[in-house]
């Protein structure tokens, strides 16, 4: 931006030329193309940041919410533009809202490949993410009857942060061939250049084969392709869509990473000297055979060499323990889709079954599925976790066979959030006050948000925090009114639980709690303050048990909200369509944050830092990155309960959990229980879906809700009261945001850089 014409008078020139009016004039609709076309501008002024060795981030998500804002601050004119604006009686905010949402994320995993985006090009290293332009990303939830429905979710409208070029690669499914194309989104670093955010697309994707919902023919590749983000993976249809889609990724991601070393005339038996790949999870996994099946087919490399240098370029993030979640492809499906690559996986199983007896560490096992993750840790240099616990976890436990093999692969690198987004964007008006208190430092080295300490005793810090989380409550109950039809009350605690929904997050258990205070309110015992309890999840369109709690959630709001003995003392929300935009708007109002997954189970987590940033207290188990928080923050600014990681993991080994006995022995959690199938329920629920849910909890609850339950109630009991004590909840606030500085993505990027990419 040249520095003699200021942001203003650029948007008046901007809005002249396309409308022939000025800014005043204008529809918010107009300005914010206007806003739009300028932040373009400066974005293409920017310098793309360079390097002699790039790390290119392949993700199959990568949620990265609403640009706007996030661009303009990074780019340093937020403030300008919103000051500006405001004097010609304009709202920057009301124009952040007609921006459409890229949902290319289904929760954590491709919320933080965003993150780390925005850290990589902050930190000023030279790396781009590479995955898919799905046209529709995951999918928009509607509630009819109490129940999630699911609709398409478009997010590519005009304009577009989507720029096309003349980079497209031909991609072979056995006889089938496609022509791709590159899209990039620019991603700009906090005070520094771009970097690239690069999409694979198909140019013959038909989005008229969707019908009724999101249902559409699987089987037509050349129409389906990048079609949808895929929330489930439950028919085999779908399984092969996804290899289809896995392939296309990774096939264009190998192509563009060559080409782009050959430009730099770059010799391809050095690649890992100019190269690192990041796997995110198992899902480009295929990028190892793709790179092998170039070299040796294209490039004349032997089968030795090839291994030795895509073996010192490739490394692995594992961010998951459960079974279900790991990816074990049947070798029949590889052959359907991506036969040239099969006899490579075959020959990389050979190498290891000739040099390792146990077959749990082999490649394709007995039932001839491919294990991914086994060719991630075999054929590339790092293997890492996403908390401590969880790396723990993976080497002592899950993945303990091939930690005694390559100890040295195994490290972790705890997650971490941009505080761009969630802090300096989200809630602006803390962000100024801690600006206020200690400088601006905090905004480039987040550790620096420790000095906030030094006002623990300051009576008007602690008054301005309580003041600003009330704003912000104010806030969010006025767009909540606005678009959820409900009516909630600021004055009371916001207790919120916010991510997908998933039985080992437990948000059945939140359920239980709730049942409980409603029938003790309606025996007489009130509690010392309102509660409201907000929920916002999406769950897995062939997944149950997840509807089931979705179901019974919205059931419970409406009992609980409609009976007047209770409904000035309790609330229950769940607010319709969760996305990064509401997180923004939930997280910086919260009181309480739930983070109440099975110990043992949440790999990290990370809205549990974002709530924290942002003051809220944090109700959870010693889980992944709350054992961190824990330690952090010290046992008087958390409330821990729950069973811990190693007594739930021998549980599991002598699978001698029963919940039926929980049920049976405890008055309390089974009249909590049986309200689920109890009169009331069935009155405005479906009956098949509650004596699922209430089976389901009785006779198998894999993610014991009910080990835990008693437990629960008592710490998030011991919380609310807590909160009484005004004082003592501020300085808890306090200490909360003065030491989430550690979970700055910055941190992790910076230890990821140190570790593993060694870029410079
Ligand atoms: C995937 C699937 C696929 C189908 C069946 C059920 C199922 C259940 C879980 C998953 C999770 C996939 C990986 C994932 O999203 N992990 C999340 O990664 C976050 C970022 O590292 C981390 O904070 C979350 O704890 C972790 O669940």
């Amino acid at each position: 931006m040249p520095k003699t014409e200021n942001v203003m008078q650029q948007l008046e020139s901007i809005t002249m030329e396309l409308y022939k009016k000025k800014v005043k004039q204008c529809s918010n609709e107009e300005l914010y193309e206007a806003v739009f076309e300028l932040t373009k501008t400066a974005l293409d002024k920017k310098k793309p940041i360079t390097g002699k060795k790039k790390i290119y981030y392949i993700s199959a998500e990568f949620l990265i919410g609403k640009l706007l804002s996030n661009n303009l601050i990074n780019l340093g004119i937020y403030e300008e533009l919103k000051n500006g604006l405001e004097a010609q009686g304009k709202s920057l905010a009301k124009l952040e809202e007609l921006e459409p949402e890229p949902s290319l994320g289904n929760g954590g995993l491709g919320r933080l490949a965003a993150c780390f985006l925005d850290s990589i090009a902050t930190l000023g290293l030279p790396g781009d993410g590479i995955g898919l332009n799905y046209h529709f990303g995951l999918f928009k939830q509607v509630f009819k009857r109490r129940m999630q429905y699911t609709q398409p979710n478009e997010w590519i409208e005009n304009p577009s942060w989507l720029n096309k070029t003349d980079t497209t690669f031909t991609v072979q499914f056995g006889k089938k061939k496609v022509k791709s194309r590159l899209y990039e989104i620019d991603v700009v670093g906090y005070d520094n250049g771009v970097n690239k955010l690069r999409l694979f697309d198909i140019e013959s994707v038909d989005e008229s084969i969707v019908e009724k919902g999101t249902d559409f023919d699987k089987t037509d590749i050349k129409k389906n392709l990048t079609l949808f983000l895929y929330p489930d993976d439950s028919d085999e249809a779908g399984n092969l869509l996804r290899i289809y889609q896995q392939y296309f990724m990774v096939s264009n991601a190998a192509q563009l990473i060559l080409k782009e070393m050959k430009e730099k005339n770059y010799d391809l038996h050095k690649l890992n000297q100019h190269a690192v790949i990041q796997i995110n999870d198992t899902h480009p996994t295929m990028v190892i055979p793709e790179l092998l099946r170039i070299l040796t087919t294209e490039e004349g490399f032997t089968m030795d060499e090839a291994i030795r240098v895509v073996s010192k370029t490739c490394a692995y993030t594992n961010h998951t323990i459960l079974a279900e979640a790991l990816e074990k492809w049947p070798l029949a499906y590889l052959k359907k889709v991506v036969p040239q690559l099969v006899p490579i996986i075959e020959e990389l199983n050979d190498r290891v079954v000739k040099k390792y007896k146990d077959s749990r560490v082999w490649i394709v096992d007995e039932n001839q599925r491919v294990h991914m993750a086994h060719i991630d840790i075999h054929y590339g240099f790092s293997v890492n976790g996403v908390a401590a616990i969880h790396t723990e976890i993976l080497k002592q436990t899950e993945l303990n066979p091939f930690y005694q093999i390559y100890p040295k692969k195994f490290n972790n690198k705890t997650n971490g959030i941009t505080f761009r987004r969630w802090l300096l964007s989200c809630n602006q008006e803390l962000a100024e006050y801690v600006t206020s208190l200690i400088g601006e430092e905090y905004k480039k080295d987040a550790a620096k948000l420790e000095q906030l300490l030094g006002f623990e005793n300051d009576k008007k810090v602690l008054n301005r925090l309580e003041e600003i989380k009330q704003e912000k409550k104010q806030q969010l109950c006025t767009y909540v009114k606005k678009q959820e039809k409900v009516e909630l009350d600021p004055n009371s605690i916001f207790d919120i639980q916010v991510k997908r929904m998933h039985e080992y997050k437990r948000q059945q258990m939140n359920a239980l709690y709730i049942i409980h205070k409603y029938l003790e309110i309606k025996s007489g015992k009130k509690p010392k303050r309102p509660i409201t309890f907000i929920f916002g999840a999406k769950a897995a369109p062939a997944y149950v048990i997840a509807q089931d709690i979705i179901h019974l959630l919205l059931v419970l709001q409406k009992i609980v909200n409609e009976d007047p003995d209770v409904n000035t003392d309790m609330k229950v929300l769940f607010v319709e369509n969760y996305n990064v935009a509401y997180a923004e708007r939930l997280i910086p109002a919260c009181d309480i944050s739930e983070q109440i997954s099975l110990a043992s189970k949440e790999a990290s987590g990370t809205g549990n830092m974002k709530f924290m940033l942002n003051g809220a207290i944090t109700l959870g188990t010693d889980d992944g990155a709350n054992v961190e928080i824990h330690e952090l923050v010290g046992d008087d600014n958390i409330f821990v309960f729950g069973k811990d990681s190693d007594t739930v993991i021998r549980h599991y080994e002598k699978a001698d959990y029963v919940s039926k006995t929980f049920y049976e022995k405890d008055p309390v959690i089974k009249e909590a229980v049986d309200f689920i199938i109890g009169k009331q329920a069935m009155a405005c629920g479906n009956k098949k879906s509650l004596e699922r849910l209430h089976a389901e909890l009785l006779h198998k609850d894999w993610f014991m809700t009910l080990l835990d339950l008693k437990d629960y109630i008592k710490v998030k009991d011991k919380a609310l009261n807590a909160y009484e004590n005004r004082n003592r909840w501020k300085k808890m606030m306090l200490v909360n945001i003065a030491k989430a500085g550690f979970f700055s993505s910055d941190r992790t990027i910076a230890e990821y850089n140190r570790d593993i990419w060694k870029l410079h």
